[in-house]
């Protein structure tokens, strides 16, 4: 059987560093397209390294030739221009989108954002969370990229028959740390993150869904309901990290009372090293 060819975009950012150890797999190949250098194939590693970006729709249809799936992660994932937002995550998701259906892959994995709905309130979801479909409230030109581009997997599923899953990803790194209190609520471990993914190219037939990218944490607001019912089960906490950030303030105000945190109230258009 020849091999499952998945295409990575963005593969150099934090997300995709992270994933590229843990989606390795027997009879699996990985292509990693990035703008940035990235660490050529180690000896025995099954990667492709590709240079280019998501907004080249030449680059794009040759990163999509032969391949099974698309992890799209590729685009800014901080606030931004309104103009460098619209032409990255935007023009450059239909332009991921748009290589993939004309390439013939028939599955799509888009990584969208808490941000997508970072006006809505932590405790709206009640017990279970916040369900992962909940339609979008964004907090920044960025929440509102996000929010884009979940509506354009829903065209590109309905108009085409694709599979398109969408994550709206809580904040993935390697430890909650980085984020303070607030990491203990919306952290994504990279294991968990792997084990994500992988539920969402194995899933059969799975249409368009919406679903949280989060870790079972203790003070998760986020459902995982959607997750689990494609096959993701979380294995990790944030708790275990909840004494080393005891002495750090809690998030208050806007910032405790809304999903997107100190998203809510930076500057519109800046950029934002959150
Ligand atoms: C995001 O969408 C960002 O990509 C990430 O860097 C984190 O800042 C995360 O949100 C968050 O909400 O913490």
């Amino acid at each position: 059987m020849a091999d499952q060819r998945v295409l990575i975009t963005g593969s150099a950012g934090v997300v995709g560093t992270l994933m590229r150890p843990r989606l390795r797999r027997e009879g699996r190949v990985l292509r990693l397209l990035d703008l940035a250098p990235q660490p050529a194939a180690e000896p025995g590693e099954a990667v492709e390294v590709r240079t280019g970006s998501v907004t080249d729709a030449e680059a794009m249809a040759s990163a999509c030739e032969g391949v099974d799936a698309v992890i799209h992660l590729g685009g800014h994932s901080r606030e931004n221009s309104w103009e460098a937002t619209l032409d990255v995550n935007i023009d450059g998701t239909h332009t991921v989108l748009e290589a993939a259906r004309a390439a013939g892959v028939s599955r799509v994995i888009l990584a969208s954002s808490n941000h997508s709905v970072g006006f809505r309130r932590t405790d709206e979801g009640g017990a279970t969370g916040l369900p992962a479909d909940s339609p979008p409230r964004p907090d920044t030109y960025y929440g509102v990229s996000k929010a884009a581009i979940e509506a354009l997997g829903s065209l590109y599923h309905s108009r085409f028959g694709m599979d398109v899953i969408v994550i709206r990803i809580g904040s993935c790194f390697e430890t909650p740390l980085p984020l303070g209190p607030r990491g203990l609520t919306t952290w994504l471990s990279p294991d968990d993150g792997a084990r994500l993914f992988e539920a969402c190219l194995a899933a059969p037939s799975p249409g368009y869904r919406l679903i949280w990218g989060v870790s079972d944490n203790t003070r998760r607001i986020y459902s995982l309901t959607e997750a689990e019912a494609l096959g993701y089960k979380s294995l990790d906490n944030a708790e275990t990290y909840a004494e080393q950030l005891a002495d750090r303030p809690a998030p208050t105000g806007i910032a405790a009372e809304y999903v997107g945190g100190p998203f809510c109230t930076a500057p519109l258009g800046e950029f934002n090293p959150l």
